[in-house]
């Protein structure tokens, strides 16, 4: 059987000098060009202005991508940003995160530094990523086009279609593939975006209304690890390529009690 090349292809734009848009996909030869003019498009019309930068990278993947499912989405149905932090400590503490740990990543994401990439935390709260102020990018990740398809259907049927959803969908649908990683929590660092999620094999993609106060500037994510090689751990985020290609149930806003109701179904499901 031939298999056929796949590309990891990147963009990140700047407008006098500072960071305004990034995007990236896994893509087929077929797809490159109409991708480079895509992710340009894009860098060109962002809110923040006219990109003056943009640097694109276009990598023949000499892995064939990994195929995943995406994690299973669904809305707490919390109306302010205390509620969606009681919610988030519930959920995370179930999953065996301690309150120290929790804690100490909700208050490492609201201190106003912003970094490139995530935080590694333990679960008592010990952070294990080499460096401390930029943090692990995840990178190399996509969506085959049939299942961004119907990503966008069940996407669209909540009013939710848009890139910042699917592409944090992406990312977090990679990240938790891997057995160390207990949990996830995210805070965007648009001022505008005051929707954060956490994310684990045991409850899917769980979006937070509120969970930011309108206005801030910065955001961040922490995953939460247990025991085992965090080399092998940040050799995997940074370049295993891993393609979604198969869409798990998008569902609308669900109270906190209903959501925890479901652990151990997924647990024991996501276990195989
Ligand atoms: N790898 C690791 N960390 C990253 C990456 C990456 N590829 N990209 C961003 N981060 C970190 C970085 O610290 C950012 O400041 C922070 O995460 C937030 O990134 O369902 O938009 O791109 O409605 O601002 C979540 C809710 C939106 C979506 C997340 O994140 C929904 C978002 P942002
Ligand atoms: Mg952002």
């Amino acid at each position: 059987m031939s298999k056929r090349l796949h590309y990891s292809i990147r963009m990140r734009a700047a407008k006098d000098s500072v960071h305004i848009s990034g995007a990236e996909g896994i893509y087929e030869k077929n797809d490159v060009l109409d991708t480079v003019q895509k992710y340009t498009g894009r860098a060109y019309a962002h809110d923040k202005g006219r990109a003056d930068e943009i640097h694109l990278t276009i990598e023949e993947l000499k892995e064939t991508p990994r195929r995943i499912s995406s994690l299973p989405l669904c809305t707490l149905n919390t109306r302010n940003s205390e509620a969606a932090g009681k919610a988030a400590f519930k959920i995370l503490s179930s999953i065996g995160i301690t309150e120290r740990a929790i804690d100490e990543a909700f208050k490492s994401l609201t201190i106003g530094i912003t970094m490139r990439g995530a935080m590694l935390m333990d679960i008592e709260g010990v952070r294990l990523e080499p460096d401390l102020l930029r943090g692990v990018r995840v990178t190399r990740m996509g969506i085959t086009k049939k299942a961004d398809a119907i990503l966008s259907k069940h996407l669209a049927k909540l009013g939710l279609n848009n890139d910042t959803v699917k592409e944090a969908l992406i990312l977090a649908s990679k990240v938790h593939k891997y057995p160390m990683v207990l949990g996830e929590l995210c805070i965007s660092d648009d001022p505008n975006y005051t929707t954060g999620y956490i994310a684990s094999r045991a409850f899917g993609y769980i979006r937070l209304l509120h969970i930011k106060k309108r206005g801030l500037p910065y955001g961040g994510r922490a995953f939460f690890i247990t025991g085992g090689e965090v080399k092998e751990l940040i050799k995997y985020l940074q370049t295993t390529p891993v393609l979604i290609d198969n869409i798990k149930p998008c569902e609308g806003a669900l109270s906190l009690k209903e959501i925890l109701a479901r652990k151990s179904h997924r647990k024991s499901h996501s276990r195989k």
